[in-house]
């Protein structure tokens, strides 16, 4: 009986966690592409953990490589890096913390500005009733989202 209940919870938490996640199309109807400045697109966005990136580019003009923050002042490629290829790739943020992704075609990176940091953050804002900015209709399902995850551990807890 429990674990049945147990089931319906986390299926409920996983459900909850699809809701409050926001998708970013990087560089917005421009996408991903050359002299664009990611860190103006950046500013002023908040990215959470579970939140997604998508990287839109005609296929084999650009990829995507995750780096580190070395690598990203220096548009250095390393054979060990993955690189996304497929023109819309999606990027779900795992972890919070900085994340660094670079263009690895030419000097894309290097001369071409291709290359956004972002901070991510570990959990939804809470509410404030002086935010008046259009991202504030964001805010609501993620904290509903935040508010049914926090019950729902609640209740493992209690089973
Ligand atoms: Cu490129």
């Amino acid at each position: 009986m429990s674990r049945v209940y147990v089931i319906f919870i986390a299926t409920l938490v996983a459900f909850a966690a699809s809701v409050s996640a926001t998708e970013y199309i990087v560089g917005d109807e421009s996408g991903w592409t050359l002299d664009f400045d990611y860190q103006t697109w950046a500013q002023g966005k908040r990215f959470f953990v579970g939140d997604k990136l998508v990287f839109n580019y005609p296929l084999g003009k650009h990829n995507v490589l995750r780096v580190n923050g070395t690598s990203f002042q220096q548009c250095m490629i390393s054979s060990s890096n993955d690189a996304l290829t497929n023109g819309n790739d999606v990027v779900t943020l795992l972890s919070p913390g900085r994340k660094w992704y670079i263009c690895g075609v030419g000097k894309h990176c290097e001369l071409r500005n291709m290359k956004l940091v972002i901070n991510v953050e570990s959990m939804s804002p809470a509410p404030s009733p002086s935010t008046t900015s259009g991202s504030s209709n964001l805010v609501i399902p993620k904290t509903y989202g935040f508010v049914v995850a926090l019950i729902g551990s609640l209740l493992i807890f209690l089973v």
